[in-house]
């Protein structure tokens, strides 16, 4: 392999990786997700190329050369059976302590959220009540629901479903949470971001669970207030 060939395979290497990296938050809760993610993956890399160099230069330095006498041989060392026993044992409870604290945040419900949206998952489609106001928004596979939220405010979905399991994910938002028929479930966020989200069922529910989809559009607040007062109007109207 000449080095032109190596350089593309490395960066090809380094491309993949960087690819199955998370895609960027758009909500708060989601931002500790990539932090904690981002942890992870920085202490995956040093155990890796901790162990790797080690292996490496073990190979290369005690290579035996013709003529080489066996070594003293031994079969105890408490230091350093103690040593790679506390070091993995240090990390993984840093880990998971930090997993325990993010998970915690990302499954409290907000004590006073500014906007409650009751969805109701079906096959194949979605009903998204916002409560206080009745306002409704409804759409399936053939006519996809787009709702609108408000960003930096702390937003509570109420979660059900009509028939199966169904289960509400905004891809960028990094957090998830099944619908389960006959339990309410909830999930709180804040988003962070202003933009226009693919929101998913993933949860596989049946012929049309790939075309379960909806949009989700994050404005500044009070163009969240025109556009519901707006709605209202329509409502009542029809
Ligand atoms: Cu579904």
């Amino acid at each position: 392999m000449s080095t032109k060939q190596r350089l593309i395979l490395a960066a090809a290497c380094v491309a993949a990786m960087l690819s199955a990296c998370v895609p960027e938050p758009a909500d708060v809760q989601g931002a500790s997700v990539e932090r904690l993610y981002t942890i992870f993956f920085i202490v995956a890399a040093v155990v890796f190329a901790l162990v790797a160099g080690l292996i490496t230069w073990s190979l290369v330095r005690y290579r035996a050369k013709p003529g080489d006498e066996l070594p003293e041989q031994f079969d105890r060392n408490l230091k350093l059976e103690l040593t790679w026993f506390a070091i993995p044992l240090a990390t993984v409870v840093v880990l998971f302590v930090l997993s325990a604290g993010v998970l915690g945040e990302v499954n409290a419900e907000s004590p006073d959220p500014s906007v409650i949206v009751n969805v109701e998952g079906y096959q194949w489609g979605w009903r998204f009540t916002y409560e206080g106001s009745g306002v409704e928004v409804i759409g399936d596979a053939d006519d996809r629901p787009e709702i609108v939220l408000p960003v930096g405010r702390p937003l509570t979905f109420t979660l059900d479903s009509a028939d199966v399991v169904h289960s509400f994910w905004v891809p960028r938002f990094l957090i998830k949470r099944d619908m389960v028929p006959g339990q309410q479930n909830s999930l709180s966020l804040t988003i962070s971001d202003a933009g226009v989200y693919r929101g998913v069922c993933t949860e596989f529910c049946g012929l049309l669970h790939s075309k379960m989809n909806f949009v989700l559009r994050a404005v500044p607040p009070a163009q969240f207030e025109s556009w519901l007062e707006e709605q209202r109007t329509i409502d009542g109207d029809g």
